[in-house]
């Protein structure tokens, strides 16, 4: 991780527009990508609590198409929560504090893209679940995320990271980075790369019903990890859905998926004791029954009959990319000691293996919903 550079912050912190003066900021460890710090500020005797965030501009090639979605959709759900009349806007969709100059980001001379948020008081994530209440919890947040979405005005969300959750692709450079094998690792992981190509036959079964129409796309957030949904402290309601980076035109699926892999074993990303990581049912149907709550509504019959297969898709494309960075030197995703990339790789595909074992059944009671 980079290292916390007080006088950038001391800089960056006086473009935006915030009254009163920093008085601290920490790093905060949550994700793999972004630089991110809370910060305290004094604003007439009384403590305001800021997020500034740095962009990782290795993963997001284009800051402003990022920022650009990012607005447009806080702005919408914004405009859509209050019309619903939901009350407690603020705690319920992220909110971009401006710069002086009015934009949604400062780019400092060296280049870097920084943005700030209010930091919402109250909430606080999960790195895994702790009862099926909360995979419910989190299914009806981004369920409803992708319903409040679903009339998103004016065009296409810009693809800040083309082909994100496209298998087949991220199949290719796991197949490439194999071969390159520059780090001289793919002889420590025999078994996984044995596992990974023996799933080809699942790679291009959504990119196959998308491509025949079969699929809708929709603007969905492509990131649904179980600690992106914040809950408030004190009721244990899941409030806002955070890290909208990748927010752009996908599957449903794309984001069942992720909440699948995320939610349904109770056990962190990078678990070392494989043997605890299963999917588990009654916190699988309390998620797909959350998700559904809200999502049931606009769903088509073909999107549904594939949301437990996605389970399985996602969590294999994710583990994928854990080894190709593994094998590519850890270069993507940060990590925390050695083997950090394939630990995560090992709990991705044990999963991948559970699910595989469950799915008629999950399916069915999908169907049954
Ligand atoms: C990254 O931002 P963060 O850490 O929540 C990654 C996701 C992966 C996830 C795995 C832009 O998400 O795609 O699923 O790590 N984000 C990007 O934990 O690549
Ligand atoms: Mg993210």
């Amino acid at each position: 991780m980079a290292i916390y550079q007080e006088h950038e912050l001391q800089v960056v912190s006086k473009k935006f527009q915030i009254y009163g003066e920093i008085l601290h900021a920490e790093p905060c460890k949550i994700g793999h990508i972004n630089e991110t710090y809370t910060a305290t500020y004094d604003q007439g005797g009384t403590r305001v609590r800021y997020i500034h965030q740095k962009i990782n501009q290795n993963v997001f090639k284009q800051p402003d198409a990022v920022m650009e979605n990012v607005m447009r959709v806080t702005t919408h759900l914004r405009d859509k929560l209050i019309a619903e009349r939901a009350g407690d806007i603020t705690r319920r969709a992220v909110t971009v504090v401006p710069t002086r100059a009015g934009h949604s980001f400062y780019r400092t001379r060296s280049g870097d893209y920084w943005r700030t948020f209010v930091f919402i008081e109250g909430l606080q994530t999960y790195e895994a679940v702790q009862s099926p209440e909360q995979a419910a919890e989190a299914g009806f947040a981004f369920g409803q995320f992708q319903r409040l979405l679903a009339d998103l005005p004016g065009e296409r969300l810009h693809e800040t990271i083309p082909d994100f959750h496209n298998t087949r692709k991220r199949f290719a450079a796991l197949q490439q980075a194999i071969e390159n094998d520059h780090y001289n690792r793919a002889k420590d992981v025999a078994k996984e790369i044995k596992f990974a190509l023996a799933q080809e036959p699942i790679v291009d079964v959504l990119l196959g019903s998308l491509a025949r129409g079969e699929l809708p796309e929709r603007a969905t957030h492509n990131d649904t990890k179980f600690n992106n949904v914040m809950m408030d402290v004190v009721t244990g309601k899941a409030m806002c859905v955070v890290d909208l980076d990748t927010v752009m035109p996908g599957l449903a699926h794309y984001d069942f998926g992720d909440m699948v892999r995320t939610t349904t074993s109770p056990t962190v990303e990078d678990e070392p004791d494989l043997s605890k990581v299963e999917m588990n049912t009654p916190i699988f149907q309390s998620l797909a029954r959350g998700y559904l709550a809200a999502a049931g509504s606009f769903l088509t019959p073909a999107e549904k009959s594939h949301l437990a297969f996605s389970g399985k898709l996602i969590t294999f494309t994710i583990g994928i990319r854990f080894l190709t960075d593994f094998l590519n030197g850890d270069k993507y995703f940060r990590v925390h000691r050695p083997h950090h990339n394939l630990d995560r790789c090992r709990t991705q595909f044990k999963l991948v293996q559970s699910i595989e074992r469950q799915q008629d059944a999950m399916q069915k009671f999908v169907d049954g919903l």
